[in-house]
């Protein structure tokens, strides 16, 4: 029998390294190894593949992308992550302690892929006298700035309907620091999957690395969600200062109205962020993340 012509679509659901996960059309999960030369493939990818002999399968095409999350690799590189991802679903807790400084990280993330954030307080049930105000805080601040945000408990199964509402008609990737319960929250959400969760180990308060391939499911309804160990140690190197000024919406609306069109918003007279700041009108914290992170950013766009 010929199989030489037979082209297919299929998305891409898990990356092996050498092998690829596919899910064709009709549903079914297929294996399939990628041709030479196609460069990186990743979860959420749209890929063409036809039958080969003896049950294998080829990739023979990547469908353009959109969305393409990326963290800076060693080299300082963009290394993408996923593809087609339209929302990014930053999950944190008060154990391991809130980190908004790489909620930060994400917000700029999702800015320059186009893709929408929502804010994900998990752990509501530790939530006691010394992070409540913090959390609070978080979502107070991210709310004002134009983010949804939900709080939970993965485990009193308490406010995850207002998750599945986020959810609905986007291919959401979930971020967060290990042990905020990612996996757990995908867990409960698609409870058929037996997903795997880490213990919180006791020496260092962090979930254990169970989640060692970045995996797509498809939620019930509508849209689908991706679980993936690379996005714990997030970095943006590899982007622009314009494009971190971009990722902090308010600080980017204000700078519009700078005197100088490269305003670094640190000394400059008549900056529009630097009145912002003084009259209590953007948080001090965030931009301080701003400064830290655009001194941090290659210049050049790298
Ligand atoms: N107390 C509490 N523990 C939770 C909650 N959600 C997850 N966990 C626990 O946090 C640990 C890490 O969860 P996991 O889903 O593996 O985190 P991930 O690394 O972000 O994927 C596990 O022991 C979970 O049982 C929650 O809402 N409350
Ligand atoms: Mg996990
Ligand atoms: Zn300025």
């Amino acid at each position: 029998m010929s199989t030489d012509k037979v082209e297919n679509i299929a998305r891409v659901v898990a990356n092996h390294g050498t092998e690829l996960t596919l899910a064709t059309e009709s549903g079914d999960r297929i294996v399939a190894s990628p041709k030479k030369k196609l460069g990186l493939i990743v979860t959420g990818d749209l890929v063409q593949w036809h039958p080969e002999e003896h049950g294998n399968a080829r990739v023979t095409e990547v469908l353009d992308r959109h969305g393409t999350l990326a963290r800076t690799d060693r080299l300082g590189h963009a290394k993408p992550i996923a593809a087609n991802v339209s929302q990014l679903l930053a999950v944190t807790a008060p154990k391991p302690p809130f980190d908004t400084l790489l909620i930060d990280r994400y917000c700029i993330a999702a800015h320059n892929i186009g893709a929408d954030l929502a804010v994900v307080i998990n752990k509501e049930d530790l939530i006691d006298g010394d992070t409540a105000q913090q959390a609070d805080d978080i979502e107070s601040l991210y709310s004002k700035i134009g983010y949804p945000v939900v709080r939970c408990s993965v485990k009193q199964d308490h406010g995850l309907d207002n998750i599945r509402k986020i959810l609905n008609d986007q291919v959401s990737i979930l971020v967060g620091q290990s042990g905020v319960g990612k996996s757990s929250l995908l867990n409960a959400l698609l409870p058929e999957q037996g997903i795997k969760t880490g213990p919180l180990s006791v020496n260092s308060g962090l979930g254990r690395h169970t989640t060692t391939v970045t995996n797509w499911y498809d939620l019930p309804n509508s849209g689908a969600i991706i679980d993936s160990p690379g996005v714990r140690q997030f970095s943006l190197e590899h982007l622009a200062g314009v494009d971190i000024q971009a990722g902090f919406r308010e600080i980017s609306t204000l700078a519009a109205s700078c005197k100088f069109n490269d305003c670094s918003h640190v000394h400059e007279p008549s900056c529009a962020v630097l009145d912002a700041l003084a009259a209590d009108e953007i948080s001090a914290q965030r931009y301080q993340h701003f400064q830290q992170l655009a001194g941090a950013s290659d210049p050049s766009g790298g």
